[in-house]
């Protein structure tokens, strides 16, 4: 695995710098990503070999799924959610999730991550098999969506991308609302939901660059802000 970047920011907090074990086209793990950038907190970014995941195997006794983050105690959390609960319960990490908004401010973030990613991942899946660099990585990808949805499913989404854009933009034209009035969506600062927002956005982009464009200019600019506020 290539270690690929380390974060930087004025206000580290902890010695020993946790580490984030990404696929760069994962939403989940772009949005525990975009939540540690935002605290801010010092982690080292792992860009995780598709093709090779011994090294997350041994990390985490067999789960291969990322994210998975190595606290600053040097333990493995894995599944986003309880990422963001261990991030979001450090003192420094409450404007994400302000008072009285931790409500709305969840279950929107769920929302984004079961009925959203339901759809857009169809969008961006052609794209980000074909962004594979070997063709035994495009294989795996391949296989892994077909074992869940059946087989030729990916080249039906491909051949289906017009129909599941309307269905993204149908789903997403109340938060599109929003977003067109305020710059985020609680407010004129980012929270958990927004990052969790995000996530999808790259999911769509690493893919494809312009796909997420293509899905609405609005997210485009909403993940533009996100960048610009880390
Ligand atoms: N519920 C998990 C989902 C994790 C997940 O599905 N990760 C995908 C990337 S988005 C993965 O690692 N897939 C491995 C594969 O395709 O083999 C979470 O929230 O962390």
């Amino acid at each position: 695995m290539e270690n690929y970047r380390l974060a930087d920011s004025a206000a580290w907090r902890s010695s020993v710098p946790m580490k984030l074990y990404r696929f760069r086209y994962s939403p989940y793990a772009r949005k525990v990503q975009m939540l540690l950038d935002l605290v801010p907190l010092r982690y080292e970014l792992i860009e995780a070999s598709y093709g090779d995941r011994n090294e997350l195997a041994a990390l985490t006794g067999g789960y291969i799924y990322v994210p998975v983050l190595v606290d600053d105690a040097g333990a493995p959390i894995v599944e986003s959610r309880a990422i963001c609960e261990k991030i979001l319960a450090r003192p420094e990490a409450k404007h994400l999730v302000p008072a009285p908004l931790e409500g709305p401010i969840w279950a929107y973030a769920d929302f984004v991550d079961g009925p959203l990613e339901d759809i857009l991942f169809r969008i961006a899946s052609p794209a980000v098999r074909d962004a594979w660099a070997t063709p035994f990585e495009r294989a795996l990808y391949v296989l892994i969506k077909e074992r869940k949805f059946g087989a030729g499913c990916v080249e039906a989404w491909e051949r289906d991308r017009a129909g599941l854009i309307a269905k993204a933009r149908h789903l997403l034209a109340p938060t599109l609302s929003t977003l067109e009035q305020r710059p985020f969506l609680f407010g004129d600062a980012p929270t958990l939901a927004d990052a969790a927002l995000y996530g999808n956005s790259m999911m769509l982009e690493e893919g494809e660059r312009e796909l997420l464009s293509q899905v609405s200019p609005t997210l485009a600019a909403h993940a533009r802000r996100m960048e610009a506020a880390r």
